[in-house]
């Protein structure tokens, strides 16, 4: 008779079996410095050890990696890029990691629909760039294009610079391809502009953190090309009059795709750690960035409408694309600058917009109440009221100041996750941003879909208490 050490042993090997089998044996990886890269999160806040990385190529081998850890109850966590920021996609422990960075497939742009099939492997840029050959574009831009995955960008229904002009990754969405929880498949890829056909389970995938569902593929809205741009900085006094200069812009502005909001420390930061020079002659506190994309260009309404905005203490316009580039830096930059400074609490909330000037003046002393050491570094996405909270130097206070931030959203009727999921990071506050019966919905839809709750268990959802 077996022990039971056999017994898991046993059950172990022919699950790498099952797994070889599925995708090939060079595609399952078990040697730690083979796994290593994808078991630490892109921040280095989030790492656990996998029990193998598999490496699926298209959906039916997904269907398959699906259906053997189903039969031997392995949990499995889903990574794409690894780009994420609350540690939805690297292992808390022992789960199955599968990757699907090789489901690399790409199809023609359809001109007549505008719209384009994607493997969910396919990097941002990548997408972009295949979009634009065809002159077409993709409504969601953000720093990360080169690694970000569209599995992921679909996984947290991602926001990026560009969601004042083309919606977040969800209005982008006409389409999915997923492998349920069972390793059966689901495919909706016509790329419909109406169907009315019941629930929407494409739109409930997005978001759903790999909880529901692993998505192989996407159908994706594209937006017409808009070769010339103009970008401005405006040099401000605070955060309030930075807000208060946006509606006005945007009403001028109809081609306005992007206003980013930044402050004198974060500044400081990404050009200490990118070697920049300095935007303007004087230091400012805040700062605005704006961009305006047209067919036509759009330099002569954004220098007007900027001439015209109040409480600016200084402005730059950047008409070439090497001069766009470097005022786009200053904001870009901020999370690389961040990252090499230490690991931070990053934290991605956001409030109704009337309520952002509030929320960043209550930012720094609600930290410093509990961390009087930390430094926040504070950016955002000013027009969909997204900021950026990073607090470095936090050390064993950063669950102390994820609460106090955290509740501060809640206190400004915020949600505690603006664009980056919910992760494992924060699962712990969901109940500040969902009621008990939103989150016992979600439960339903997770047990019903997930029984057995293999997909990135610990992810989104709390456990449940016993
Ligand atoms: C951005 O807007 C990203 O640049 C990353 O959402 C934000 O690093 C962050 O906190
Ligand atoms: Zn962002």
């Amino acid at each position: 008779m077996s022990t039971p050490t056999q017994d898991a042993v046993a059950a172990s090997t022919s699950l790498l079996d099952s797994l070889r089998t599925a995708v090939g044996a060079d595609h399952v990886l078990v040697d730690a410095d083979l796994t290593a890269s994808y078991e630490t999160d892109w921040t280095g806040r989030f790492t656990g050890r996998a029990r193998c990385v598999v490496r699926p190529a298209d959906t039916a081998q997904v269907a398959a990696v699906v259906r053997a850890c189903a039969a031997a109850g392995a949990p499995v966590v889903v990574q794409g890029g690894n780009t994420g920021l609350v540690g939805g996609a690297v292992p808390a422990g022992g789960e199955v990691l599968l990757s699907l960075t090789r489901l690399t497939s790409l199809g023609e742009v359809d001109r007549a629909g505008g719209q384009v099939s994607a493997g969910a492997g396919v990097t941002l840029t990548r997408l972009q760039e295949h979009a634009r050959a065809a002159g077409l574009d993709f409504g969601v831009d953000l720093a990360a294009r080169d690694s970000a995955t569209v599995g992921g960008l679909v996984a947290t229904n991602a926001g990026g610079i560009r969601v004042l002009r083309y919606g977040s990754m969800r209005a982008q969405l006409l389409g999915a391809e997923a492998v349920l929880a069972d390793g059966s498949v689901v495919s909706r890829m016509a790329g419909l502009l109406k169907d009315g056909t019941g629930y929407d389970l494409v739109g409930l995938l997005c978001g759903s953190e790999g909880t529901l569902a692993v998505v192989t593929q996407v159908r994706l809205r594209l937006v017409p090309r808009l070769p010339a741009r103009a970008v401005a900085l405006l040099a401000m006094p605070d955060a309030e009059a930075a807000i208060a200069v946006l509606p006005g812009l945007r009403e001028r502005l109809p081609h306005l795709s992007a206003a980013e909001l930044l402050f004198a420390p974060g500044l400081a930061l990404v050009r200490k750690h990118g070697h920049l020079p300095a935007p303007f002659p004087e230091q400012h506190p805040a700062f605005l960035l704006v961009e305006c994309a047209d067919r036509v260009d759009p330099t002569d309404a954004l220098v007007e409408a900027v001439a015209e905005a109040g409480g600016l203490l200084d402005a730059t316009v950047a008409t070439d694309a090497a001069g766009q580039r470097a005022l786009w830096a200053y904001r870009e930059q901020h999370t690389e600058a961040i990252s090499a400074e230490g690991v931070p609490v990053k934290l991605d909330v956001s409030v109704p917009t009337g309520r952002l000037p509030e929320l960043v003046a209550r930012l720094a002393p609600v930290i410093a109440e509990v961390a009087p050491d930390a430094t926040p570094i504070v950016f955002g996405h000013v027009n969909e009221g997204n900021l950026h909270v990073n607090v470095l130097g936090a050390g064993p206070l950063a669950e102390q100041v994820s609460d106090a931030v955290l509740r501060l959203v809640a206190e400004l009727d915020g949600s505690i996750s603006s664009e980056h999921g919910v992760g494992r990071a924060k699962t712990a506050w969901l109940s500040l941003s969902r009621s008990p019966v939103e989150i016992a919905a979600m439960r339903a839809l997770k047990c019903a879909l997930d029984p057995a709750g293999l997909l990135n268990p610990g992810v989104l959802l709390p456990a449940p208490v016993a």
